[in-house]
């Protein structure tokens, strides 16, 4: 069986790694004025950044076209038996639907979507390690169980400068237990079910900061190997410096630094940070 392993752009997942990996990639598009781009193709998380400053309207955001999904998986459909599509969490996005839809599609290729509940490098996790099986001759089956056993254990939590991106775009649930102060509090956020909700109220970014720390700790402290991912929205030098001090505490540890690009961008805005992890 030779599994082809897809996922979209918002896994973030570098243009190396994934020819290294032979992670195929779809991408979702922002949408400025009339003009679209695919991200991670058209634009770069730097030049979205830069753009942003420059623009006094916020861009929109949108999943791939279901026309691209089907030509992916037809030419696919050439070299591969089957292919695991890892998409980000269903209840942000349309895109795992419109894998679903795909899916019956397309011939000459078993299309197996999984809804990875979450997005960026916690997304990323999952192809890479979906990437990792099936060079290793794994066949689809197996790669979705370990894929689903991962979920068991994968935690992200992060927080953004200012939460009227978010909820503007309809992407924050439970709002109404900031309400009163949506603006002035720095929330702990996290996925639930799919869906983005307040995890927990917290006044300052530092204190916020210093929470995911705890519960990152609650995972680390066991011993367990833990792969994690500082995620940072245009703010590098802090992302690294986090990085190295987890690292300088833990050596049970692999960490990488990587971003929320401009689709992810457009809904939390610059200066976001997150941690995502899962025990190996
Ligand atoms: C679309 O237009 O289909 C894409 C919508 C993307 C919504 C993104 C909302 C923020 C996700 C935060 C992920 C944090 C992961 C650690």
């Amino acid at each position: 069986m030779k599994v082809a392993v897809i996922t979209d752009s918002t896994a973030y997942i570098p243009d190396s790694d994934r020819q290294a990996q032979n992670i195929h990639m779809i991408p979702l598009n922002v949408v400025f004025g009339n003009d679209s781009y695919q991200e991670e193709i058209d634009i770069t998380a730097a030049e979205f950044y830069q753009k942003i400053k420059e623009m006094d309207q916020l861009p929109k955001t949108s999943q791939p076209s279901l026309g691209l999904m089907t030509e992916k998986l037809t030419e696919l459909a050439n070299d591969y038996d089957q292919a695991i599509f890892i998409t980000l969490s269903s209840g942000i996005s349309g895109t795992y639907q419109s894998v679903v839809t795909a899916q019956s599609m397309v011939e000459g290729i078993e299309v197996f979507p999984f809804d990875s509940e979450i997005s960026c490098m916690a997304q990323g996790f999952y192809a890479l390690e979906a990437a990792h099986m099936a060079q290793n001759g794994e066949d689809a089956a197996s790669i979705m169980n370990r894929l689903n056993q991962m979920k068991e254990t994968l935690r992200a939590y992060f927080m953004v400068d200012d939460l009227s991106n978010l909820h503007r775009g309809g992407r924050l649930n439970g709002a109404q237990a900031l309400i009163g102060s949506v603006l002035q509090v720095k929330p702990i956020l996290h996925f639930e079910d799919t869906l983005i909700v307040p995890f927990e109220k917290i006044r300052t970014k530092k204190k916020a900061l210093k929470r995911i720390f705890e519960l990152f700790d609650e995972d680390a402290a066991k011993g367990v190997p833990i792969r994690a991912s500082v995620i940072h929205a245009n703010r590098e030098e802090e992302a690294n410096e986090i990085k190295q001090q987890l690292e300088e505490k833990y050596d049970n540890l692999e960490i990488v630094v990587s971003y929320f690009g401009p689709v992810i961008g457009t809904h939390l805005g610059e200066g976001a940070l997150g941690i995502a992890w899962y025990q190996q």
